[in-house]
């Protein structure tokens, strides 16, 4: 009971000596004194010790101290709505909204809107298709049957418990799914993520972005193809932008190039996104293989096709000087924040 009395007489003392202030420390200070496991109920709970004939005599001094922290905290919260304390934490409805930080839009969407638009004026649309894709779309349809060696070229995601399923490697099944349900003229675009099994460096990624195109229909030619491209750089790096084509190899396409751009970065004299040579390949390219059509029931006597591939985060890279892939999936706003404004 004197422990008790003693105890009671610090805690008066403690709310004595409290300045209110605001919302934040009025709780904690409900909580501690007449919250549910607060001093409050503890100092209750220990009138089951006290000996009978001192029970009446405690009750009313709890019940005294419990009437004074309860007073304290009326005062307190009402002190909350007029004072500087209640300021502080008042609302005013009628200052102005706190205005939010605008997003932008990250580097590889905005290249990507631009080669869709550029293209879109050549009259290429857009088609899309599945990221998980099976065997035959990535691959086998694609003049890459099982053994072939180019599949060795593009280190593959497959999924576990379906061997015939995989990450798409290239944007190529998109063209594929579309030819199988759409008849020549084609002319369509096919923006996306791809996945390479690749250890991420500055200079690999397991998964990048890419656009690839395809045009099939009656008399179309290497010129075409050509003409086309070089419109596609003029528009995206200027009209003093330079090219040149380079025989290459793709199983889809024969024949195949390459195209390089004059470096955008160093004009040509020579820096280490050139490796000094004065040139960037930036796409791949070519005739649609006739067997490829004929894979997919387009007779390649009428009709003929060119294809093309490019890898968006290449085209950002001279476009905007990003020398680490990293930095497109990091994420860190720093970076982000550099890009503004719509295409
Ligand atoms: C079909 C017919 C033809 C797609 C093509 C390329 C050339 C090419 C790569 C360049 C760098 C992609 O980002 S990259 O790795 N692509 O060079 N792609 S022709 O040709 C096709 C595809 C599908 C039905």
């Amino acid at each position: 009971m004197e422990q008790l009395l003693q105890q009671i007489e610090q805690y008066k003392q403690e709310i004595a000596g409290i300045v209110p202030n605001g919302a934040d420390a009025l709780e904690a200070y409900r909580i501690r004194f007449l919250g549910t496991k607060g001093i409050m109920k503890s100092l209750s709970a220990e009138m089951k010790n006290v000996p009978v004939e001192q029970k009446k005599a405690f009750g009313q001094v709890l019940n005294e101290f419990k009437q004074l922290a309860e007073s304290k905290y009326e005062d307190w919260k009402n002190s909350l709505g007029s004072g500087t304390a209640g300021k502080a934490n008042a609302i005013d409805l009628s200052l102005p909204g706190d205005t939010l930080p605008i997003g932008t839009h990250h580097p590889i969407t905005l290249v990507r809107d631009q080669i869709v638009h550029i293209f879109g004026r050549l009259g290429f649309s857009v088609a899309e298709g599945p990221e998980i894709e099976d065997d035959w779309h990535n691959f086998t349809a694609l003049n890459l049957p099982e053994n072939h060696p180019a599949r060795d070229m593009q280190d593959t995601f497959y999924i576990h418990q379906q061997p015939d399923w995989l990450l798409r490697t290239h944007t190529s099944s998109v063209q594929a799914r579309t030819m199988e349900k759409q008849k020549p003229p084609i002319r369509i675009i096919c923006p996306g993520r791809v996945y390479r099994n690749e250890t991420i460096s500055a200079r690999a990624h397991c998964f990048f972005h890419q656009t690839e195109g395809l045009y099939v229909d009656e008399n179309v030619s290497f010129a075409d193809l050509k003409q086309t491209l070089y419109f596609f750089v003029q528009e995206m790096f200027g009209k003093d932008v330079k090219v040149r084509f380079r025989p290459s190899y793709f199983p889809f396409t024969e024949p195949s190039a390459e195209m390089d751009i004059n470096c955008r970065i160093c004009g040509g004299s020579g820096c280490s996104v050139c490796k000094h040579t004065g040139w960037v390949e930036i796409l791949g390219s070519g005739m649609v293989h006739p067997k490829m059509l004929e894979n997919f029931g387009i007779d390649s006597n009428k009709y003929t096709g060119f294809a093309f591939g490019m890898g968006i985060e290449r085209i950002c890279q001279l476009k905007y000087r990003i020398n680490d892939l990293r930095l497109y999936s990091q994420n860190d706003v720093r970076f982000l924040q550099q890009f503004t404004g719509a295409v």
